[in-house]
């Protein structure tokens, strides 16, 4: 009896990650696995981006410590990613973004008020999914990646173009939900973007203590999908990365799984004290990675950006922050009766009582 052997399978991706610009700001002789730099024109667009969402972030973490806002995730320090990969996606795609993501819907548009009703508590998620393509942030981990493959899924059997890109964690790549997410996505070839951001922590565990994989873009070969790992830090490398995976998934070649190596500055959440749990030496470290720096080097050095270009770029930050800071100051009317509303097409006998003994506490905290 013989045995069928297959002739070849998917090749691991290279150790060292793909980047076209250094931590100098100079080109870098990483590998390029086949990517082009985007251009210049586009990378000033994304350096933006990125200055106002750093700004952003920086605005609403004063905020929550102001007390307006009740917790806050920054994605400090990952601008590259989410800027860079959002942008990459045509409107039509969707979205599937987690609490890390915020930076994400900005970039996608999503007004300001919208994306931080939630975090004040106001909503449940804040904006409508369908006008920006975008769907609710997601807390429990990895859920997101079943979400992002299963619309995939119905994307291909409606005949639409549309692909999907979520962004999962590290530690959510641990999770048995991103197991089914991958095998799915591969077996049915469905039009989706992983993009794993390798922070190096979940909370306060760091990547070697819950995973023994060299590196997380090596799972995709054994889901028979392309892997990929990136310079998170590079938002021409993300950039370029995921325009490729969207290619590939729209051209009817199925997902990709993009590990952008990178590190989560600012604390897990406000909530968290990151000195308990990591040395400040390896967040110095880190900071001569940055993304924003590193793109700035290179747009001033290839003559795009100069001292006035970048005033400018910062002052358009500032007004942004402004916005931010308008908007969280206003107290907003809200009605607790919605916390009912919008949950069942037709309202349960329990939840109906429920809605009752609030609305009638409600009514005698008004009276005394
Ligand atoms: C299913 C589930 N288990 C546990 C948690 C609690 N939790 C919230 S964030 C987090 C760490 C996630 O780390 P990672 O996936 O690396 O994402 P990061 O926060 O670094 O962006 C955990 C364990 C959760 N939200 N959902
Ligand atoms: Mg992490």
């Amino acid at each position: 009896m013989t045995i069928d052997v297959p002739t070849s399978r998917r090749s691991l991706p290279q150790l060292q990650p793909v980047s076209f610009i250094g931590a100098d700001g100079q080109p870098t002789d990483a590998p390029t696995e086949g990517l082009s730099i985007p251009s210049d024109r586009t990378l000033l667009g994304l350096y933006q981006k990125m200055v106002q969402v750093r700004r952003f972030e920086a605005q609403v973490t004063h905020l929550t410590k102001q007390g307006r806002l009740a917790t806050y995730p920054s994605a400090a320090g990952q601008e590259a990613i989410e800027v860079g990969a959002t942008t990459a996606l045509a409107p039509g795609d969707w979205l599937f973004p987690t609490y890390r993501d915020t930076a994400s819907l900005l970039t996608r548009g999503v007004p300001v008020t919208e994306i931080l009703s939630a975090f004040r508590g106001d909503w449940h998620c804040g904006f409508d999914p369908n006008e920006y393509h975008t769907s609710p942030a997601a807390t429990p981990l990895a859920t997101q990646t079943l979400h992002a493959t299963g619309f995939a899924m119905a994307a291909k059997l409606k005949g639409t173009d549309a692909c999907t890109l979520t962004f999962l964690g590290d530690g959510a790549s641990s999770e048995g939900d991103t197991h089914e997410a991958f095998n799915f996505a591969s077996v049915w070839q469905t039009p989706t973007v992983f993009v794993l951001q390798n922070n190096q922590y979940a909370i306060s565990t760091p990547l070697r203590e819950q995973s023994n994989a060299t590196m997380l873009a090596d799972r995709a070969a054994g889901y028979g999908m392309p892997g990929i790992r990136v310079d998170g830090n590079d938002i021409a490398a993300v950039f370029a990365a995921v325009t490729a995976a969207l290619e590939r998934g729209r051209d009817g070649e199925g997902p990709t799984l993009i590990e952008c190596l990178t590190y989560r500055m600012e604390s897990h959440t406000n909530s968290d004290d990151p000195t308990k749990y990591r040395d400040s030496e390896e967040v110095e470290h880190w900071k001569q990675f940055d993304p924003i720096d590193r793109l700035e080097k290179h747009l001033r050095s290839a003559g795009v950006l100069d001292d006035d270009g970048a005033e400018e770029i910062a002052a358009s930050a500032e007004v942004l922050a402004t916005a931010v800071r308008d908007a969280m100051n206003t107290e907003a009317e809200i009605d607790p009766a919605e916390l009912f509303a919008h949950v069942y097409a037709n309202p349960r006998a329990s939840l109906a009582r429920q809605q009752e003994t609030l609305e009638a506490e409600l009514a005698a905290a008004v009276q005394s």
